[in-house]
């Protein structure tokens, strides 16, 4: 993906916005049709990158794609009949998020290339003032898109800044560097090295792959969707919307019968993922490396009928050590093996919390989000947040999910923002916030099921949690149950003024 120059870029506003959105991916842009569907014209969403998309936008590392089902992974308001596979790749993703700019008419709500630098509510004119570098901005309401999976993670590895060759994180893959024939380093086991480590592999002379922890896979069952299907979900769209039902439900029942806690079915899951490995790893020392010390489910589990067979060819390795270093040439081990690297790949995750705590957001008497969030990150339903008024989250703290798609997560909150918005203007209200007893009270009914799920009891470290240890990024439910809770906003849980 190439950054095009911002086109069709909508005069700076200069009287306050009803709505400011930050972020153009999934969240930003449902945000945005939705406001417009509602009446709410007064929108804008501001975007850094120069193109809509947001992780399906930056993400571009061979083999990247979505382990939720293509017509899953859609938003309901804007199905897509001709999804080319059942899991779509980013390309697709992409393409289908770009293309909701013209299907809903964003363009004259969109400024691309626009990085916002802060933002600070404005007690006496009720409303938040938003700096960007392209300017001042006011809105009445902020709501952030930016996701959590955003900033790049760069591991502490001593003299990871010495190396000479291309360095790179999944997230910024660099395509002009040429892999075929090199010895190529891949730093990491998670849902982004078990699909770049497949798509390379045949392609690189060597490459070693870093394992730090092996992680649990089950098999991905990848089919093209062909012309026929295509044509019967435009003809009957009752079709299409039967199998995102059968898909959505299978993954539910997953959740409802005990995938957040260790159960009978954690136990069943885990003999299918050793069946997997047994199937496509014939070399039990190889296998044996390959095994997950931990509960399945502790850290996201990982889709993938590819990732074992690339391991067994014999232009890949699989290390397993510890790294002391890594030196100008390539990547040293404890023991002292040395790695000889043209190119090292960093797939090792994102910052989860650095989206909002670098913009710094400041609330009523100049409270800093970072600031508190200094015990733990929370958020009233993963949405709002008390002593920052009209301000909204989109997939914010523990509202990810680990069985089913984000994009219901999303959804659910996008409405939820919507009925604040209509409560705000029937009401002529000047602002709405969490009462602090309401979201103490969803924090400690948060905490109590987290503290019985396979997140905390499963024996491994994640992205999921804090330093702490706290489970920061999951909702310990159903989606089923989240829209219920999300359905209706109750006011007696929010102070209106
Ligand atoms: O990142 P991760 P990711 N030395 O944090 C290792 C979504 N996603 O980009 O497990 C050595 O999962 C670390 O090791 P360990 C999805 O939600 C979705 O892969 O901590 N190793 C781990 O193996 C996913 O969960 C899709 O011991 C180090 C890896 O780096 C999330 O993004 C595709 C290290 C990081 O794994 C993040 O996935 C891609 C060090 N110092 C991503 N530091 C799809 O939809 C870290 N590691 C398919």
């Amino acid at each position: 993906v190439t950054d095009e120059p911002a086109r069709d870029t909508p005069p700076w506003p200069t009287t306050p916005l009803a709505v400011l959105v930050i972020g153009a991916g999934f969240s930003g842009l449902a945000m945005a049709i939705r406001c417009r569907q509602a009446g709410i014209d007064d929108v804008m969403v501001v975007e850094k990158a120069a193109s809509v998309g947001g992780t399906w936008h930056t993400n571009t590392y061979p083999g990247a794609a979505c382990d939720i089902p293509a017509h899953l992974y859609a938003l309901s308001f804007a199905p897509k009949a001709d999804w080319t596979r059942t899991y779509a790749g980013q390309p697709e993703i992409a393409a289908y998020l770009g293309g909701l700019v013209e299907r809903f008419d964003l363009a004259r709500c969109l400024a691309l290339s626009t990085a916002v630098t802060g933002a600070v509510w404005d007690e006496g004119r009720a409303l938040w003032r938003v700096e960007t570098d392209r300017g001042p901005v006011e809105a009445r309401v902020l709501v952030s898109g930016m996701g959590a999976l955003h900033h790049p993670a760069l591991p502490a590895i001593p003299g990871l800044s010495s190396f000479r060759g291309p360095l790179f994180h999944t997230a910024a893959w660099d395509h002009h560097v040429p892999l075929a024939g090199r010895r190529v380093g891949v730093i990491g086991t998670g849902a982004s090295a078990i699909q770049v480590v497949p798509a390379i592999a045949p392609e690189v002379g060597r490459l070693v792959l870093f394992q730090r922890t092996p992680p649990w896979v089950m098999p991905r069952n990848d089919r093209a969707i062909g012309p026929r299907l295509h044509a019967l979900f435009r003809r009957l769209p009752l079709a299409r919307r039967l199998l995102r039902g059968a898909q959505f439900w299978l993954r539910e029942a997953q959740a409802a019968l005990g995938f957040t806690r260790v159960s009978r079915l954690t136990r069943l899951a885990e003999m299918a993922s050793r069946l997997h490995l047994r199937r496509q790893v014939r070399d039990p020392a190889l296998r044996a490396k390959l095994r997950p010390p931990y509960r399945l489910g502790c850290k996201r589990v990982l889709i993938s009928d590819e990732f074992y067979p690339a391991l067994t060819r014999p232009n890949v390795a699989l290390e397993t050590g510890q790294i002391r270093a890594v030196t100008p040439d390539g990547v040293t081990m404890a023991d002292g093996t040395h790695h000889p690297l043209d190119v090292l790949v960093l797939a090792t995750g994102f910052d989860v919390t650095a989206s909002l705590a670098r913009v710094p957001v400041v609330g009523r008497d100049g409270l800093i989000l970072a600031r508190a969030w200094g015990e733990r990150v929370a958020a009233h339903r993963g949405v709002a947040l008390a002593g920052f008024p009209n301000f909204f989250m989109l997939l914010g703290p523990n509202t990810g999910l680990g069985h089913n798609s984000v994009v219901l997560m999303i959804e659910a909150q996008v409405e939820y923002v919507l009925a604040c918005l209509a409560e705000m203007k029937a009401r002529h209200l000047a602002a709405i916030e969490p009462a602090p007893e309401a979201q103490a009270r969803h924090l400690a009914e948060l905490e109590a099921r987290l503290s019985a799920s396979i997140w905390q009891q499963g024996g491994c470290a994640s992205w999921y949690q804090d330093a702490a240890g706290h489970n920061i990024a999951l909702w310990p439910g159903t989606v089923v149950a989240y829209r219920r809770a999300m359905r209706a906003p109750d006011w007696s849980e929010f102070v209106l003024t």
